[in-house]
């Protein structure tokens, strides 16, 4: 399904009068304050966050699946589902791909299709968390640290075709991630483990193209309970340290123990020039992938804060950062919950924005405490969502993306497509 760029310019006509008085009067209000709103938008319009391609059916528990139809059958329909995304917020132009779940069968035809919608292909991803019908052994015991040489090479071996199907299709990274670990005290050696993912990891580092990055996720725990080998951003900053220049830490919001304070080891991270992307999603209790921004917003917002001080900074020539939707949708419409979480994400962006950096660095450096305080939640406390409205009318988006979707019945119209049954494949 694609959508005719006709109904968004109507949709957009309709909502215009009461949009603009809204973004008229915060435009106002942040001239007043020192900023130039037009710089704000239009940084917020070029702002990209890819959708994985096993965001786009309904997740489920280990006690129940309750998927609602019309969802995607294959990877041109995912494809499709990003396209539709796309088409409603020019926010998500790129896709991740998981292999072995999303292997194209034509090269030249997806990337085409891909093309078509204006996306591009962002890191794709390994999969040694689970056995293939057809795999000679199994992971069951781990994967890039096995004690079998033989696993090992096998994991290995994946890693390395996930890159080759990500230089046919213009992709420039691998993620990583990896369940090994232990579910007992005793079961694993802690150093040998570490060690042989190590050599692992080496052998995939070089199998990466020079203009590649490779990027490491940590996770303290699951689906091993009691340890896993890579359970935090230390690990992850030791193993790429030792890979070398190609290799970087990846931090997915839903991988720390309840607390953390995550917008410290982005700062820690950016010093070191090894921070490489982010999984977005947000939890109440541990690794729970809900919508971005819906528990913890003002911790999305002080994450925004290192991350802008950084690239408006110190880190303004490192690589760009690779931004990624990394939820699951139980109870909602997985293209409504994707659409939430785009906005969540800009918002915080667009309040770090507005951060007066220069007061802020002189209540710190006077120990003004309370001042520096109300620096930050001025900001987060400002409602900008009429200037990310305003930032996809200006890329040809819709105004209002979750109205516009609902008013067509999109999902109504991919459950006749697909069928009320269709579920996605790959979960
Ligand atoms: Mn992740």
């Amino acid at each position: 399904m694609r959508l005719q760029s006709s109904l968004i310019f109507e949709h957009n006509n309709e909502n215009s009068s009461l949009h603009k008085q809204k973004s008229d009067h915060i435009s106002g209000q942040l001239n007043n304050l020192g900023f130039n709103p037009d710089t704000i938008i239009q940084k917020i319009a070029d702002f990209q966050v890819a959708i994985p391609s096993w965001a786009l059916g309904t997740g489920g528990t280990r006690f129940g699946r309750f998927p609602s139809g019309g969802e995607p059958r294959n990877l041109e329909e995912k494809i499709e589902d990003v396209g539709l995304l796309h088409a409603l917020n020019k926010s998500s132009g790129a896709i991740s791909l998981h292999i072995p779940w999303d292997i194209p069968e034509d090269y030249t035809s997806v990337s085409d299709l891909a093309l078509s919608f204006g996306l591009k292909f962002d890191a794709v991803n390994s999969n040694t968390f689970q056995d293939q019908p057809d795999q000679p052994l199994s992971y069951k015991f781990g994967s890039l640290a096995h004690t079998d040489p033989n696993v090992r090479q096998l994991a290995i071996d994946h890693n390395k075709e996930v890159i080759d199907h990500g230089i046919r299709l213009g992709s420039k990274s691998l993620t990583v991630w990896l369940a090994d670990g232990s579910n007992f005290p005793g079961q694993q050696n802690f150093r040998k483990a570490l060690s042989r993912t190590l050599e692992s990891l080496r052998s995939i580092y070089d199998h990466l193209p020079d203009d590649w990055q490779v990027f490491i996720e940590y996770k303290p725990f699951e689906p091993n309970f009691y340890s896993t080998v890579i359970p935090d951003w230390g690990t992850s900053f030791l193993l790429s340290s030792k890979l070398g220049r190609k290799a970087y830490c990846l931090v997915d919001l839903g991988h720390h123990l309840p607390n953390t304070n995550i917008e410290q080891i982005v700062a820690t991270l950016m010093g070191e020039h090894k921070l490489g992307g982010f999984h977005f999603n947000d939890s109440k209790f541990a690794d729970d992938d809900l919508t971005v921004g819906v528990i913890k917003p003002y911790q999305l917002f002080l994450i925004f804060n290192e991350l802008v001080y950084g690239m408006e900074g110190a880190n303004k020539d490192d690589a760009p950062l690779a931004w990624m939707i990394d939820a699951s949708h139980n109870v909602k419409d997985p293209l409504e919950d994707l659409l939430q979480s785009v906005e969540a994400i800009k918002l915080a962006y667009a309040q770090a924005l507005i951060v007066d950096r220069d007061k802020l660095e002189e209540a710190r450096e006077n120990n003004d405490v309370t001042r520096a305080q109300e620096i930050l939640q001025d900001a987060f406390r400002t409602d900008l969502r009429p200037l990310i409205a305003e930032a996809r009318i200006l890329n040809n988006a819709a105004c209002d993306p979750i109205k516009l979707y609902r008013s067509l019945s999109i999902r109504e119209q991919l459950r006749k497509e697909r069928g009320s049954k269709a579920i996605a494949t790959g979960l």
